[in-house]
C-alpha cells in the first residue's frame, strides 16, 4: 500500500525521551571537543579523521562543507581550523557506512518514510545511480550513461524548456555551479531556483537597491578592528562558531559586542576559545556586551527608535551623524529624515519589546562610536518584511559614514559553505543581462532574458503541472521549503525528479512519477580525472575566493563529481545541437575557470591567483565606497514598521535550528546549548503564554497556522518554558516546516517568511 507523498514527506509524529535542563553558562570549550570527537569516532573511519583533522579549512587542504564563514588570511592554527560542527559537517559526508543496491533492495520507498530524519541521514552515503521506474516500489541500480539518457529523454521531451526546474543547494563549487547554469541555459530556461532564495535572497536585494552590491563589504580585519560589532538575528555559537573567534579577536582590541535575539543564545554570550588552553581553564570570554531581547520581527522598531533618537541629538547637537560621508555619498537623505519623524519613539520601543534601560546602553555605543559592523543572518531574512529589515540597519551605517572604512560595514553571515560563490558565476533565476550577454558572446546561442522561477514559483509550477521534471543540484528540497504538503504534491505531479547527492534524504521519497538518485563525491574527497586530482573553488561570506581539494579516498568506485555529472547530462541532453564540447571540461576543471574568468567580473587570473595560498578577494564597491546603484551614490530607504495585530491566542513563532543539524542533515538529538536533549518535537514558549493556555512544562500539544483562509496543523509537540519575549515561540526547522504558508514571503525578495509565522497552540 502506497504512502501519499503528504505522508512521506513529513517528519514521523514520533516521540523520543526528552530531557530538559538548565541552559550552560559557557560554549565550546571542553563541550564542544567532547562532542565533535564522540561524532567523528562514532561515524568515520581513525585514519580517515586523522587526515581530515589536520587538512580542514588550511592553505592547500579543503574548506569545510559546513558554514561559509572565512578562514584567517594567515595566522591559522595547527590544530586546524577547528570547529565543532565544522567536524560534525565532516563526520557526517565521510561516514564509514555506504549505501548500494541492497540497501534499496531490502527498504522500500515507503519503509525509508517511516525513518526520522536522523536515522535517514545515518543510513550511510550514497554509493552507486538508483533508479525508481513509474509504480515500483524499490529503487534499483541504473549505470551512469543510462541514467544520464534518461535524463535527456525527459527533458527532450517537454512542450518547453520552461517545463523543467533546475534547483542548486549551496554546497556545490564555483566549477560545477558554473557549467550547470551554462547548460541550463543553453537547454533553453532560466529556472535556476536555489537555496539562497530561502536564505539570503533578501540580504541580496536590499544591499544591491541601498549600497549597490548584493554581499557584505566587511573583511576579517573589520572585523578584529571594529568599535561596535551589533549580531543580529544569528546564532553564531552553533551555525558560525569560528565567527567565535572573531568576535574574541575584536574584544581584545577593545570592541562592544550587542547581540539582538529573542532568544539569550548562550553560544555567543560567553566563548572557549578550544584553541587556548589556558583560558579551557579559567573560563572563558564574555563576549556579549549588551544583550537585546527583541520580540520577533521587532527589529525595524529598534532600529527606528536608535535612529530617531540619534536624529534628536543630532539636531540638539551636531557632530552625530556623518554629514561629510552623507553629503558626498548617499542619497535620498532629506525624504529619510522627513519620513522617520513621523514615527514615535516610545511606540518604536514598546513595539521592540526592549526595555528603555537596555535600549540605553545600546544607544550609548552606538552614538559614541563610529566604526560599527553589522552581522546578520536568518534572523532578518526570513520575514515578510525582511528587505525592510535589512534597508533600515543600513540606514544606521550610513548615517554614521559606517561604510566602506576600516573596521565598519555590513556584514550578512552566509550559510552554505559555496552559496555566495554560486550566485556569483550564475545560479541566479533572475541574472542580470550584463552577464547574459557575456554568455552569448562567449558561447553564441542567445540565453532566455525571460527571469526563471524562484523556489516559491517552481513549488507553485510543478503543483499546477506547469513544470514537469526536477532537477537538484544537492540539497535537500522537499524538507528545505515551506508548507511541505502542498511542496510534496508539487513534486509527485512531476514526470521524473532527479537528485545528484551525498546522502540519503526525504526529497529521494517524495518522487515524481521516476525518480533518479545520482550520488556524487563530497568537498573531503579526492577527485580524481584525466589530467589527475583536481582542485575546485569556492567563496566565503566575505568574498575571497579559494580552492578546496579533497584529501580522503572516495568512499565508493562508482561516485563521480558534481562537474562530471553535469557534463554527462549536459552532453546526453543537448547532443549535437549545443554548441559547447561539455565532456572537455570534465577531463580539466582548469578550463572551467578560464571561462568564468571570461564571463563574470573579478575573476582575472582565476587559475594563477587559486594557487596563493589564502585564495584572492573579489571587487567589492561597497567596501571602497563605490555604490553601483541606480543613483550612483548609497541609498537611504524609508520602511514601514510590521503591522502584527496577533489575535488574542496567537503567537509568533520562529522555526530555527538546533546545535545537532546542518540545517535538514540531523547530526544528533540534543540541542546542548538551550539544554534540550534527545528530542526536536518541542516548541519553546514564553512562561506567561503557557499559564494563559494552562499548559505545563512537556505537554503535549497541537500547533496550528492559519494563513489567507488556509489552515496548517503540526501535531505532537512538547511544550518547553523557555526565557523568549511574550507572545513568541520557537520550534525546529524542518519538523514545522508543514506550518511556513507558501504564499507568505518577503516582499520583493520571495524569502519563505520561516521565522515569523502565526500560530495557536491547542492541547491535544
Ligand atoms: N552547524 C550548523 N551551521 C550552519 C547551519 C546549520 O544548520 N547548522 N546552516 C547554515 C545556513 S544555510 C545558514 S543560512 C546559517 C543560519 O544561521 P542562523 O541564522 O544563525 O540560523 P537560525 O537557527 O535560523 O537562527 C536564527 C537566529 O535568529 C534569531 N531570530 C529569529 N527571529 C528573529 C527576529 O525576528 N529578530 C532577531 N533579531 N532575531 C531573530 C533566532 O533566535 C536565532 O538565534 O547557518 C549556516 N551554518
Ligand atoms: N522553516 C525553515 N525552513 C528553512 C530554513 C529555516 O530557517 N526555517 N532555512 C532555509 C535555508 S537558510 C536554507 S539554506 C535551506 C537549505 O536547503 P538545502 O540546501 O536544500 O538543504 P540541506 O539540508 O542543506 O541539504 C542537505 C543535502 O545535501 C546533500 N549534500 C550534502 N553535501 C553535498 C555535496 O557536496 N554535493 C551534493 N550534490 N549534495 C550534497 C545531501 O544529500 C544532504 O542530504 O533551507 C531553508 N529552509
Ligand atoms: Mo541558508
Amino acid at each position: 500500500m502506497s504512502n501519499t507523498p503528504q505522508k512521506k514527506a513529513a517528519t514521523p509524529e514520533v516521540f523520543l525521551d526528552l530531557k530538559v535542563t538548565k541552559p550552560p553558562k559557557n560554549s565550546v570549550g571542553f563541550g564542544a571537543l567532547k562532542s565533535a570527537v564522540g561524532m567523528v569516532s562514532k561515524y568515520m573511519k581513525p585514519i580517515d579523521a586523522l587526515k581530515i583533522s589536520t587538512k580542514i579549512n588550511q592553505k592547500g587542504g579543503f574548506d569545510c562543507p559546513g558554514c561559509a564563514w572565512p578562514d584567517p588570511d594567515d595566522d591559522r592554527s595547527i590544530l586546524g581550523e577547528y570547529c565543532e560542527n565544522g567536524m560534525k559537517a565532516i563526520a557526517e559526508e565521510a561516514q564509514k557506512n555506504i549505501i548500494g543496491a541492497d540497501f534499496f533492495a531490502k527498504n522500500s520507498v515507503d519503509e525509508l518514510a517511516e525513518l526520522s530524519d536522523f536515522e535517514i541521514g545515518k543510513s550511510g552515503r550514497l554509493a552507486e545511480p538508483m533508479f525508481l521506474p513509474e509504480g515500483a516500489t524499490h529503487y534499483q541500480p541504473i549505470s551512469w550513461d543510462d541514467a544520464f539518457n534518461k535524463v535527456g529523454v525527459h527533458l527532450n521531451g517537454l512542450n518547453s524548456p520552461d517545463e523543467a526546474v533546475f534547483y542548486t543547494s549551496g554546497r556545490t563549487t564555483n566549477e560545477a555551479a558554473f557549467l550547470y547554469q551554462l547548460f541550463v541555459r543553453e537547454y533553453g530556461t532560466a529556472n535556476l531556483p536555489d537555496c539562497s532564495n530561502m536564505c539570503h535572497e533578501a540580504s541580496g536585494k536590499a544591499l544591491s537597491e541601498t549600497l549597490g552590491i548584493g554581499k557584505g563589504s566587511v573583511t576579517l580585519d573589520d572585523l578584529y578592528k571594529a568599535e561596535v560589532v551589533m549580531v543580529v538575528g544569528q546564532n553564531p555559537g552553533t551555525n558560525h562558531p569560528r565567527m567565535l573567534v572573531a568576535l574574541e579577536k575584536c574584544k581584545k582590541n577593545g570592541g562592544k559586542i550587542i547581540a539582538i535575539n529573542p532568544l539569550e543564545e548562550v553560544g555567543f554570550m560567553k566563548f572557549t576559545n578550544p584553541q587556548n588552553p589556558l583560558k579551557m581553564l579559567t573560563g572563558g570570554t564574555e563576549l556579549t556586551d549588551v544583550f537585546v531581547p527583541v520580540t520577533i520581527n521587532g527589529d525595524v522598531a529598534f532600529f527606528k527608535a536608535i535612529l530617531l533618537r540619534l536624529l534628536e541629538k543630532e539636531e540638539q547637537e551636531g557632530h552625530v551623524f556623518d554629514k561629510q560621508f552623507i553629503e558626498e555619498h548617499t542619497s535620498g537623505y532629506d525624504a529619510f529624515v522627513k519620513d522617520l519623524k513621523a514615527f514615535n519613539f516610545d511606540e518604536c520601543l514598546r513595539l521592540s519589546g526592549v526595555s528603555i534601560e537596555t535600549f540605553d546602553k545600546v544607544f550609548d555605543l552606538i552614538l559614541n562610536n563610529n566604526k560599527i559592523i553589522i552581522c546578520w543572518a536568518m534572523g532578518l531574512t526570513q520575514h515578510e518584511n525582511a528587505v525592510d529589515n535589512i534597508r533600515e540597519l543600513v540606514n544606521l551605517l550610513l548615517l554614521k559614514g559606517s561604510i566602506g572604512k576600516e573596521g565598519a560595514g555590513t556584514c550578512p553571515v552566509r550559510g552554505h559553505s559555496n552559496v555566495q560563490g554560486d550566485r556569483t558565476v550564475g545560479i541566479w533565476e533572475a541574472a542580470p543581462k550584463a552577464f547574459l550577454d557575456k554568455i552569448e558572446n562567449k558561447y553564441g546561442f542567445k540565453p532566455t532574458t525571460k527571469h526563471g522561477y524562484s523556489v516559491i514559483e517552481a513549488i507553485e509550477g510543478m503543483y499546477k503541472k506547469e513544470a514537469k521534471v526536477f532537477f537538484g543540484l544537492g540539497g535537500n528540497f522537499i524538507s528545505a521549503v515551506p508548507d511541505t504538503n502542498y511542496s510534496a504534491q508539487a513534486l509527485a505531479n512531476c514526470n521524473l525528479t532527479v537528485h545528484v547527492s551525498t546522502k540519503l534524504n526525504r526529497s529521494h521519497l517524495v518522487t515524481g512519477k521516476e525518480a533518479l538518485i545520482l550520488p556524487c563525491l563530497g568537498r573531503s574527497e579526492k577527485d580524481y580525472q584525466k589530467t589527475g586530482v583536481q582542485v575546485q573553488s569556492v567563496e566565503n561570506s566575505m568574498g575571497i575566493v579559494s580552492s578546496t581539494k579533497g584529501v580522503l579516498e572516495p568512499c565508493s568506485d562508482s561516485l563521480i563529481s558534481e562537474v562530471a555529472v553535469v557534463c554527462g547530462i549536459a552532453n546526453a541532453t543537448l547532443k549535437d545541437r549545443s554548441k559547447i564540447n561539455w565532456l572537455a571540461y570534465k577531463d580539466d576543471y582548469s578550463l572551467v575557470r578560464d571561462d568564468i574568468e571570461e564571463v563574470v567580473d573579478g575573476f582575472n587570473d582565476y587559475n594563477t591567483k587559486l594557487k596563493q595560498p589564502s585564495g584572492f578577494y573579489l571587487p567589492n564597491g561597497a567596501r571602497i565606497r563605490e555604490f553601483k546603484t541606480k543613483t550612483g551614490k548609497a541609498n537611504f530607504t524609508t520602511n514601514k514598521l510590521p503591522d502584527w495585530k496577533l489575535k488574542d491566542d496567537e503567537l509568533i513563532m520562529m522555526t530555527i535550528r538546533s546545535h545537532d543539524q546542518f540545517n535538514t542533515t540531523i547530526y544528533g538529538l540534543d540541542d546542548r546549548y538551550r539544554g534540550i536533549f534527545n528530542e526536536r518535537r518541542i516548541i519553546m514558549m514564553n512562561r506567561e503564554d503557557m499559564k494563559e493556555r494552562g499548559l505545563e512544562e512537556q505537554q503535549v500539544v497541537r500547533l496550528k497556522s492559519e494563513y489567507n483562509g488556509v489552515v496548517r496543523e503540526a501535531h505532537k509537540f512538547k511544550v518547553i518554558g523557555y526565557d523568549i519575549p511574550k507572545n513568541c515561540c520557537a520550534t525546529y526547522f524542518p519538523e514545522t516546516n508543514v506550518l511556513v504558508p507558501l504564499d507568505s514571503y518577503a516582499h520583493t525578495a520571495k524569502t519563505p517568511a520561516s521565522k515569523s509565522i502565526r500560530i495557536t497552540v491547542d492541547k491535544v
